[in-house]
């Protein structure tokens, strides 16, 4: 029992100490930025994930208030590929989401989800992107095998009993990715991404880092006599040779990366109860008066017979 515990708190440390870089990236976002969604609209994630994909959100055209509905994600992408991991070697892609939802709607209570729709939502796990931003909603990384498209169980407000609330039409921002970045907040670059030549010059040596891993040690002789060593990590390919004549911004390596991030918008009604009964009511006298107009008319017309026939 002790031993088991033991082994337990060690685990949890190592995990905590040593996060995998391919599990880390919603991270990064929620410690680098106050806000997921800059003031152009743009989704932090971008600045990492260079590659642009496409993802897409379906929500109802409207909810009603205090109600549980569901937000369909989709972060498609051509299962068959896989990507350069962060231990150089090749593997399936993650996926992970940052959900902005409008103030006062929030992932629903497990209490409040039925049945059907958690079969639907299955182990994902859904965290506020902070502590005072419970409506922006991140999940990931996880495997996109399973999770290529997600459902999100979402709880309406209710403006009767929250006073910022109004019966309105609200915007949802949505960003997804898959696979991992090109790009670490602290601007050094991934095994994930293509390595451009900094100079122009001639490879005068191309040397092995390591001979297991892989990884290059590039010599480019620069044309203005200088040595400059280009180093490309153990993932992608080199494209150049040993004698070849390079120029700045040249590719050394194939761009390795399969993924890419993209974002887009959706909009829900918070629909208001008392004026769909409202709008029942006006349909039902519309429609009690249009009776009566034909009724009316069949009346005008016995009358004309009546008078005609005198
Ligand atoms: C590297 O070169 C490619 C192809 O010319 C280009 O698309 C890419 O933007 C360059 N990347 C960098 C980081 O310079
Ligand atoms: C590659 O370059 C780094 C420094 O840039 C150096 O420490 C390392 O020894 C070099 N490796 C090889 C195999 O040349
Ligand atoms: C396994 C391995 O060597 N991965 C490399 C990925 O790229 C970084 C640099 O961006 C290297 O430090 C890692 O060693």
């Amino acid at each position: 029992m002790q031993r088991d515990f033991r082994v337990l708190v060690l685990f949890s440390i190592l995990c905590l100490t040593f996060p995998s870089v391919s599990e880390a990236y919603p991270i990064y976002a929620q410690q680098g930025y106050e806000n997921p969604r800059e003031a152009t609209g743009r989704i932090v994630c971008a600045n990492c994930h260079l590659a642009q994909k496409p993802v897409d959100i379906e929500v109802p055209q409207a909810v009603l208030p205090d109600s549980v509905f569901e937000a369909v994600v989709k972060i498609p992408y051509d299962m068959q590929v896989k990507q350069v991991l962060g231990n150089g070697k090749k593997g399936p892609l993650n996926v992970g989401a940052v959900l902005i939802l409008p103030d006062g709607f929030q992932i629903a209570p497990s209490d409040r989800i039925p049945e059907e729709l958690k079969a639907k939502v299955g182990d994902l796990y859904f965290q506020p992107y902070s502590e005072d931003k419970t409506n922006m909603i991140v999940v990931g990384p996880v495997p996109g095998k399973t999770y290529s498209e997600m459902v999100f169980p979402i709880l309406s407000p209710d403006p009767a009993k929250d006073k910022d609330v109004y019966f309105l039409k609200y915007p949802l921002y949505l960003g997804g990715n898959r696979g991992r970045g090109q790009i670490y907040p602290t601007g050094e670059k991934s095994n994930n991404t293509i390595y451009n030549a900094s100079v122009s010059g001639v490879i005068t040596d191309i040397a092995k880092i390591s001979p297991k891993k892989g990884g290059y040690n590039i010599t480019v002789e620069t044309t203005s006599g200088t040595s400059v060593v280009e180093k490309v990590p153990p993932g992608p390919e080199l494209v150049v040779s040993k004698g070849q004549s390079i120029t700045v911004d040249q590719p050394l390596t194939n761009n390795p990366n399969v993924g890419g991030f993209g974002q887009t918008e959706t909009e829900v009604v918070l629909q208001d109860v008392g004026r769909i009964q409202g709008l029942m009511v006006f349909f039902a006298f519309v429609m009690i008066g249009q009776v009566f107009l034909v009724l009316k008319k069949k009346q005008f017309e016995k009358v004309q017979l009546a008078e005609m026939n005198f």
